[in-house]
């Protein structure tokens, strides 16, 4: 595994990798160099064939990511703002679309683009201590990362204009309420995360990066259309005629991932 200066990224029992964010000093707020590591990393996970899960988390106990950095957003002129938003949304994008499942950890404090970079996580484990907001018009902004797209997706569009336009900021508790994270973890947020991805890592790996593909796909005008072709390609791989052969014969199935 490569050695980053922002981020932690090291392979855990099991197959999983754990990023985490570490800037505690600065809430683990995301400057150029921890969404260049961020970009390194998840191309790692895609690229490194032990890797079969990824874990998201932020160091410390205060905040999973506190936003994007104030510091160096406040330099930004509309052609640094288009370009940084681009990067980012791209970078938010390939973690939505990494292959293998990828759960958030959020351990404290998710604001704008932290909240954007959880929402761009397949699944979302809270701590009791999360607190979830998108602060951005605080600012004279809007979230630049996804937010507004992802946000309506996972709560609808009633609570996305309130959550957007009062940038207020939410407990743990009512953003389980919402829908915008799983589960409320009762004790340790990484062990239930990695409990979670091994139930998935048991499935065929091929039939869940496909399931990934076309729950995605959901956001575009083609998901149906999406959905029919994952399926199809489905049926041709080994996986498929093993899982229901097992389920025929009544006996466990053995997935290769082909
Ligand atoms: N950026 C930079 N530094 C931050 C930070 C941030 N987002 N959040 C916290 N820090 C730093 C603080 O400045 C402080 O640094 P020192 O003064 O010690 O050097 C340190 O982290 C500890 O923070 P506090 O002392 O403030 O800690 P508290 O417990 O008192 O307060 C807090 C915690 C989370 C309530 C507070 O730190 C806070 O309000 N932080 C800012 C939250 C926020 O507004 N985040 C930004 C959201 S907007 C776009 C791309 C992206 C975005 C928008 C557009 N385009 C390219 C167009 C995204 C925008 C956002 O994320």
């Amino acid at each position: 595994m490569s050695s980053y200066q922002t981020i932690n990224y090291e392979l855990q029992d099991n197959n999983i990798a754990l990023l985490t964010i570490n800037r505690p000093d600065k809430l683990n707020a995301l400057n150029s160099d921890v969404l260049n590591e961020l970009s390194a990393a998840i191309s790692e996970t895609e690229s490194n064939e032990s890797v079969k899960a990824l874990i998201i988390t932020g160091a410390g106990e205060k905040a999973f990511v506190a936003g994007a950095d104030i510091k160096e957003l406040s330099n930004l002129d509309a052609e640094t703002g288009e370009k940084l938003s681009m990067r980012g949304q791209e970078i938010f994008a390939s973690i939505e679309n990494c292959s293998k499942p990828v759960v958030a950890v959020v351990n404290g404090y998710a604001l704008g683009g932290g909240a954007e970079l959880a929402m761009a996580c397949h699944i979302r484990i809270a701590t009791s201590n999360a607190v979830f907001g998108l602060p951005e018009v605080s600012l004279g902004l809007i979230p630049g990362y996804g937010g507004t797209q992802r946000l309506t997706h996972l709560v609808g569009k009633a609570k996305a204009f309130e959550f957007v336009l009062t940038g207020k900021q939410i407990k743990a508790d009512e953003a389980l309420r919402i829908g915008l994270v799983n589960k409320v973890s009762e004790n340790n947020a990484i062990d239930e995360a990695k409990d979670l991805l091994g139930i998935i890592m048991k499935k065929g790996p091929v039939a869940v990066s496909k399931a990934i593909s076309a729950i995605n796909a959901s956001f575009g005008d083609d998901g149906y259309k999406k959905e029919a072709e994952l399926f199809g390609s489905l049926c041709e791989t080994e996986d498929f005629r093993e899982g229901t052969s097992a389920f025929l014969e009544k006996r466990k199935a053995e997935f290769k991932g082909r």
